[in-house]
């Protein structure tokens, strides 16, 4: 399991990691989570040639049940050697409520690995600094440390954007804050340091056993605070327009309405397929700009859009701006825009099926 906030890189260290175990004749499978239906990773991964097993409308730790049925279902349809899973990114207390449980009632073989997560450094900064305007309410800021405090392995994402100061500044200010884990600076984007991780990885003894002393009252104030936005969107045009334009520009001006609500992006990404070419943009801060990460450099005059946002935002607003947001768009760029579902909410009380104490 590689957990982490919203944005830190998840999916693209899974991405990355599931392409390097095939190299090595290993077969992978992929577990997907989100709150709601219609999630752009299982797009993106299984655009990507991966095997994915979805579990949508709950939270592993609270839908324990539909982890260990799509776990089955992996194992009956392609007895993978390994399998990676994807928590929900504002998640955490996942030792206890879905390591620990997995270990004692998964009815299979299963060796779990070492609990991995990774570290956001645009907010893990000023987050462990606990200086400076830092975007997040100080209860969903008590997730992010939660989710590190946990784990056995921090990773440093996007190592390829950080200056050798900053990656120093943030090993440092993990070891103050979390002692005692290996931490392992890596990029999900350009590989670096991937093969590290998966020496980390495979290391067996003693892991999982961090359970943490948790408050769910704060726990779940921090994550009612997000807004989640799940749509499918159709986009048609009498001319052909440009894919990764459009999903460019409706990112940045979704952004931009975020930057006036002060309201701020944990992760917002759309994938757009048309005639089979795929392009994805995220953007992961109202303060960075938004990233064409898949480029399709196509053209077309009809493509199909999954777009996920969880923004610090009450969900009416998040709907009524993402509303407003596309209508501009299609007068702008004479497009016929059709939502074909939208799903808005924020997050219900963490209630776990299972919790290991520690006893
Ligand atoms: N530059 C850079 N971008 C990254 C890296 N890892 C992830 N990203 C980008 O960060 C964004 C969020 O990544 P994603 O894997 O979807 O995050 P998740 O929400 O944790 O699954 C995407 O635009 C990725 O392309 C990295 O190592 N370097
Ligand atoms: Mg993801």
């Amino acid at each position: 399991m590689i957990g982490g906030f919203l944005g830190a890189g998840k999916t693209t260290t899974i991405s990355r990691l599931a392409r390097r175990y095939q190299e090595q004749g290993l077969t992978v499978g992929i577990v997907t989570n989100d709150q709601a239906a219609g999630l752009v990773d299982t797009e993106l991964l299984q655009s990507q040639g991966f095997e994915v097993g979805e579990v949508a409308g709950a939270c592993f730790c609270c839908s324990f049940n539909q982890l260990t049925e799509t776990l089955g279902k992996l194992e009956g349809s392609q007895h993978p050697d390994i399998i990676l899973a994807e928590p929900v990114g504002s998640c955490t207390d996942l030792v206890a409520t879905v390591a620990q449980p997995l270990m004692q009632f998964a009815n299979r073989e299963l060796e779990i690995g070492p609990y991995a997560v990774i570290l956001k450094p645009s907010h893990g900064k000023k987050i462990l600094r606990g200086s400076g305007q830092r975007g997040f309410s100080p209860q969903a800021e008590y997730i992010f440390r939660k989710q590190l405090e946990e784990a056995d392995l921090l990773l440093v994402n996007r190592i390829d954007q950080l200056t050798t100061q900053d990656r120093d500044e943030l090993v440092e200010l993990l070891n103050q804050n979390f002692p005692g884990r290996e931490i392992l600076c890596i990029s999900a984007k350009t590989g670096e340091n991937i093969d590290r991780l998966m020496t980390a990885l495979n290391q067996s003894g003693e892991h999982c056993r961090r359970i943490l002393d948790i408050d769910y009252d704060i726990y779940a104030a921090g994550e009612a605070e997000l807004g989640w936005l799940n749509a499918n969107i159709s986009i048609q045009a009498e001319v052909e327009f440009d894919l990764d334009l459009i999903l460019t520009n409706l990112l940045q001006q979704m952004v931009d309405e975020m930057h006036e609500l002060g309201s701020e992006v944990a992760h917002l990404k759309v994938i757009g397929q048309a005639e089979g070419a795929y392009a994805v943009a995220n953007a992961i801060s109202n303060d960075q700009p938004v990233q064409l990460s898949l480029a399709s450099e196509h053209r077309t005059r009809f493509a199909e859009l999954v777009v996920n946002a969880r923004i610090a935002i009450p969900p009416e607003t998040l709907e009524a701006t993402f509303r407003k947001v596309l209508e501009h768009l299609a007068n702008r760029n004479s497009l016929v825009v059709a939502t074909t579902a939208l799903n808005c909410l924020k997050p219900g009380r963490p209630v776990p099926t299972h919790r290991f104490n520690g006893d």
